[in-house]
């Protein structure tokens, strides 16, 4: 376990890299779904798939090793061996009740709050969206909708500004929070205010405004680990089997130009459930 001033200053060389909002990537990446603190887990991927690494989000709360998750993705990033997209987990919205900080307590002790700041301040620096050699859009939860209900761009995501600590920002709010639903237009989330279910529609217009193919992303909860959506314009993937995850069967993605969807354990291409309501 790193010590209290190892974690302190890797979270500042994490804010000081200030790569933007929208990073611009080429290559090939191994892209790991939501983690929720299932180090073992994390430990299989990097043992058994390829660097460069590609993280959705989501490495605390839940499972109770969030800490040992979280440091060493960072670890990977400053390194400059793995890209670590923003969660709507990487927030006090949800680490305050969702396990992390009790967990910085109870391994840390009496400067847990302290030390939690310099993780809040850390989680409103991280990017929100990767655009992968110009098909593929990576980020946690959706694409956002903008007051109209069209989709907003990556063009807007960059420019985002202000306090981004829960965030505040609806754009940046709804990439955290936001999941595709088998309809063509789009319905508020049962997550809850501000959160919406984007259809068909929003992805066509997104994808072609972008010329992109496909939005890779995290968040939903997905037994079999992963799932397409949108006639394969946007593919889910969940790589916890922590907590109450234990009985997923991890998938990872291996992205290029394209994704292609793998069995964590049996290391074979992926056959996800089509259009999954998991509302
Ligand atoms: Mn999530």
């Amino acid at each position: 376990m790193a010590s209290v001033e190892e974690i302190v200053d890797l979270l500042a060389r994490v804010r000081a890299r200030g790569a933007g909002f929208v990073l611009r990537l080429e290559g090939r990446y191994t892209a790991v779904g939501d983690l929720h603190g299932d180090v073992d887990t994390l430990e299989k991927v990097l043992e058994e798939w390829p660097a460069p690494y590609l993280f959705l989000g989501d490495y605390v709360d839940r499972g109770n090793r969030g800490l040992e998750v979280v440091t060493q993705v960072f670890q990977l990033y400053v390194e400059g061996k793995a890209v670590v997209l923003r969660g709507n987990h990487e927030s006090p919205l949800m680490n305050i009740d969702g396990g992390f900080l009790d967990e910085l307590c109870e391994k840390l002790g009496r400067r847990c709050g302290y030390i939690y700041k310099e993780f809040e301040k850390t989680f409103a620096s991280l990017p929100l969206a990767a655009l992968l050699n110009g098909r593929v859009v990576a980020l946690h939860g959706g694409i956002p909708l903008r007051d109209d209900m069209s989709p907003a761009t990556l063009g807007e995501l960059e420019k985002i500004s202000g306090d981004l600590t829960t965030p505040q920002d609806p754009l940046a709010f709804q990439v955290l929070w936001n999941d595709p639903c088998p309809c063509d237009k789009y319905a508020p989330s049962p997550r809850g205010p501000g959160i919406w279910l984007f259809g068909r529609e929003a992805t066509k217009a997104f994808h072609r405004t972008h010329n992109t193919a496909t939005v890779l992303r995290g968040h939903t909860y997905i037994p079999q680990g992963c799932a397409s959506h949108h006639g394969g314009a946007v593919v889910t993937v969940f790589t916890s089997t922590a907590g109450p995850y234990r009985k997923t069967r991890p998938k990872i993605a291996l992205v290029d130009d394209a994704v292609q969807v793998y069995d964590l354990d049996a290391k074979k291409p992926a056959q996800c459930p089509e259009d999954v309501d998991v509302f």
